[in-house]
């Protein structure tokens, strides 16, 4: 198949637009002026002759308008039917559509809540601590948890003004706050002849701010059994709602393993890679079959987990300073291979890694037959891998990898927080104990300006002394 590639001014120079058979410009950097204008990629489509637009996992790929424009005009949309995007992307509708598939959701309100009234009327019945959510709302924006009766009429205003702002409706609603749960997600596809199935699940729990940072595949809590249940009600779900092509289905998993349905994602996700290497299947040609209108070619009892895959996301952003965004230019680039290694690697060594969007640069992913081994080789290729020019995450992983919560695989959706706020360990991890103790006492002797040792230096220069003692602060 012939690919087309639409780009920003700042993407000119970008991997995929090298990749594609031919490309064509969107508009300026700012994703209002290129990637949101699903006009201008519609006319770049009629331009060019294109048949079908896959969507990605961003920007536009879960907007129902765009999907619905793309029909009017004849230009198949890779993903779901409008109509199912629209139930899905509303939570109160998504809530009563898992009422009518028998599917377990997480106690509380099935529709928006009129008023304060009414919102301590139902967190009364399914009581404390509770969570209001926004209707439109995703990705945590629009949430918050409550602890008691007297917060709720101060988090009700808050919570319907900021869904107000944020999305164009204030409509929140009302559920049992989980505590300590696991993120675990059910991978679908869908067929247009009434065929779906479920291929397996992802664990998505070690996230910081609602951005995943590693996504594994299978859960290490999921058995068989769990698996069962989880998927069967995951497809009840999406033949209820009509829904055809690739789409994940969210759950909470709580400590005794209950399964709560959290929201659909009716698009491919980021994370897909790990449930392509534990099933053996290209999710991205399966797409492109059911958006053809050909038949699943796979039945459920086809599908087969095997081994274990893992996933880091490699992104441009400074641990050491909250996160935060470090784009630049890509100034050396080395990366790791070998056997049980995919790389999904969207940059090159000379690329400028623009400030406009996601600063996410790859996604390392390992695959081996047992978890175990699968970390061990995410290890080894963390270590192979080397970028230059810039700041990025990789050494996050090397600590989570090795944390021995982690590699017992226990982990809940507040476990990168905790790990984060537990900066010392990081210090006895990387330096050997011999050369802390030196430090140590060279600046225990400066304080106190000790025979020869470092006591001309602070006569000398302040400048001097000041950076010996930061050095010595690691
Ligand atoms: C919850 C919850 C606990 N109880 N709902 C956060 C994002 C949004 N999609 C749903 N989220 C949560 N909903 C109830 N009733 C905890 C979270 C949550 C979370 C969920 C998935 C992945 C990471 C998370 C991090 C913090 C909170």
């Amino acid at each position: 198949m012939a690919t087309v590639a639409v780009y920003s001014d700042a993407d000119r120079g970008a991997l995929h637009v090298l990749h594609a058979d031919e490309a064509y410009r969107l508009g300026p950097a700012p994703a209002a002026a290129s990637y949101l204008r699903g006009d201008l990629i519609l006319e770049v489509a009629s331009r060019c002759g294109a048949d079908a637009i896959h969507p990605g996992y961003g920007f536009l790929s879960e907007n129902a308008d765009f999907a619905e424009a793309c029909q009017a005009v004849g230009v198949t949309f890779i993903g779901p039917p409008a109509t199912a995007m629209r139930v899905l992307g509303s939570k109160t509708r998504a809530r009563q559509a898992a009422d009518s598939a028998e599917m377990p959701r997480v106690p509380g309100s099935v529709r928006g809540l009129a008023d304060v009234a009414e919102a301590q009327r139902v967190a009364a019945a399914i009581g404390y601590p509770v969570m209001l959510k926004a209707a439109a709302g995703g990705g945590g924006k629009g949430m918050r948890a409550i602890a008691k009766p007297e917060e709720l009429a101060g988090a009700f205003i808050a919570a319907s003004s900021e869904a107000e702002r944020s999305f164009g409706s204030g409509e929140v609603y009302l559920e049992k706050l989980i505590e300590r749960p696991r993120h675990i997600e059910i991978q679908l596809m869908a067929d247009e002849h009434g065929h779906c199935v479920y291929l397996g699940e992802r664990e998505c729990s070690v996230q910081r701010r609602h951005q995943k940072v590693i996504e594994e595949a299978p859960s290490a809590v999921v058995g068989e059994a769990l698996r069962r249940r989880m998927g069967e009600a995951a497809v009840r779900l999406a033949l209820s709602a009509g829904y055809v092509n690739a789409g994940t289905v969210e759950f909470l998993v709580d400590a005794d393993e209950n399964f709560y349905f959290l929201e659909m994602n009716t698009r491919l996700q980021v994370e897909h890679p790990v449930t392509e290497l534990v099933t053996g299947l290209d999710l991205v040609h399966l797409q492109l079959r059911v958006a053809m209108g050909e038949p699943l070619p796979i039945r459920q009892e086809d599908v087969r987990l095997r081994g274990h895959a893992i996933e880091c996301r490699i992104y441009a952003e400074d641990p050491d300073n909250n996160f935060f965004p470090s784009p630049g230019l890509i100034t050396r680039l080395v990366q790791p291979g070998g056997p049980g290694i995919r790389e999904d690697c969207a940059v090159f060594a000379g690329w400028t890694v623009p400030l406009d969007y996601d600063p996410m640069l790859s996604k390392l992913v390992a695959f081996a037959p047992t978890r175990e081994m699968a970390i061990d080789r995410m290890l080894r290729a963390l270590e192979e891998y080397v970028i230059g020019g810039i700041k990025t995450n990789i050494a996050l992983f090397r600590r989570i990898l090795t944390d021995t919560d982690f590699r017992a695989a226990r982990i809940d959706t507040g476990y990168l927080e905790r790990l984060l706020s537990f900066r010392a360990s990081e210090v006895g991890e990387t330096v050997p104990e011999e050369i802390v103790a030196v430090a140590a006492a060279l600046f225990a002797a400066s304080l106190k300006g000790e025979a020869g040792v470092v006591g001309s230096a602070s006569e000398e220069s302040r400048w001097a002394v000041t950076g010996f003692r930061e050095g010595l602060r690691l």
